[in-house]
């Protein structure tokens, strides 16, 4: 069960990503029509799930939720690109995404092509500048691990494709899903160790904890798919059947799907045993992964 606490701290960070990127897409010189999809995709809705686990791992090394604003507006950018284009007629033809009309039924289909490549390169610029963090050193490791999650994400995103007409195996799923969905959550909590400058062991343990919290989103969201309405998820719920998707649900049934989620949550909580009661907050995260009802 989510506790109070992290409810005000999934708020808080939600409401601090919301300001930032509200302000940062906000002075750009940009054609008016691709800020504002760029501002439909960004802004409004999201639940600001990977700021925050940046924020909470940077936290275990003395790292301020104002320091690590910037690289988690950074990593929130890549992931609204990526649901722009998910969400496309040539990938999931979705028309509602976050309670709201997609990107590209709002506007056009090129036009959230195209506002989806602004909010990726935008998302690089960003971590290129001095206001991300002053050591240049860190802000070329939190480029280079995020361009690493962002590709894998690209990856995953063709093996799911290629899954609706060869169904992947139970190993493919998991391949897949790790690539399309893990990536990007394990580089949050691998950005948050890099910009506490954190030594080799402790990023590694963080790196493993993304790992598993990856896994616990992703079996959380093929759950929520099959039991969740539409209006919960503030998407479209029923796409995985309806779109023949190999998933951890698909080939193992809700029960099964549930044991697999619960042993990841342990191999998560497991990671952080180095951590102490400080790493409390990223033991409470990733149950509310596992818990989660939208
Ligand atoms: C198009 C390159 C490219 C990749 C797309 C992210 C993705 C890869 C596809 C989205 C499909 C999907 C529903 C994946 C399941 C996990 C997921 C990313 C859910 C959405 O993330 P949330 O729940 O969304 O954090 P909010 O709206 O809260 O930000």
């Amino acid at each position: 069960m989510t506790t109070p606490d992290l409810n005000s701290r999934i708020a808080a960070c939600s409401a601090d990503i919301d300001g930032f990127l509200d302000h940062h897409l906000g002075a750009a010189n940009r054609p008016p029509r691709l800020l504002a999809a760029m501002r439909h995709g960004a802004l409004g809705g999201g639940k600001r799930l990977r700021p925050l686990l940046l924020r909470e791992s940077a936290a275990l090394f003395g790292i301020t939720p104002q320091q690590s604003l910037a690289a988690g507006a950074a990593i929130e950018m890549v992931h609204c690109y990526s649901l722009v284009h998910d969400d496309l007629p040539d990938m999931d033809n979705d028309q509602l995404r976050r309670g709201k009309p997609t990107v590209w039924k709002a506007f056009d289909p090129a036009l959230a092509i195209l506002a989806g490549d602004a909010l990726l390169t935008e998302a690089f610029a960003l971590l290129s500048s001095p206001k991300t963090h002053p050591d240049p050193a860190i802000r070329a490791e939190l480029i280079a691990a995020l361009s690493l999650g962002a590709g894998q994400m690209v990856e995953g995103q063709v093996l799911d494709i290629e899954g609706e007409t060869v169904p992947l195996d139970e190993d493919g799923v998991f391949r897949m899903q790790a690539l399309k969905t893990g990536a990007l959550i394990r580089t949050a909590s691998e950005m948050g160790a890099i910009l506490g400058n954190a030594g080799l062991d402790a990023r590694a343990e963080l790196v493993r904890f993304g790992i598993s919290a990856g896994l616990v989103f992703q079996i959380a969201d093929d759950i929520l798919d099959v039991t969740a309405t539409s209006d919960a998820l503030g998407k479209t719920a029923g796409k995985d059947i309806e779109q023949n998707k190999s998933t951890i649900v698909a080939l193992r049934g809700l029960d099964g799907a549930r044991k697999i989620l619960d042993h990841s949550v342990s191999g998560g909580l497991d990671a952080l045993k180095g951590f102490g009661t400080q790493a409390d907050p990223l033991r409470e995260l990733i149950r509310h992964f596992a818990a989660r009802e939208n």
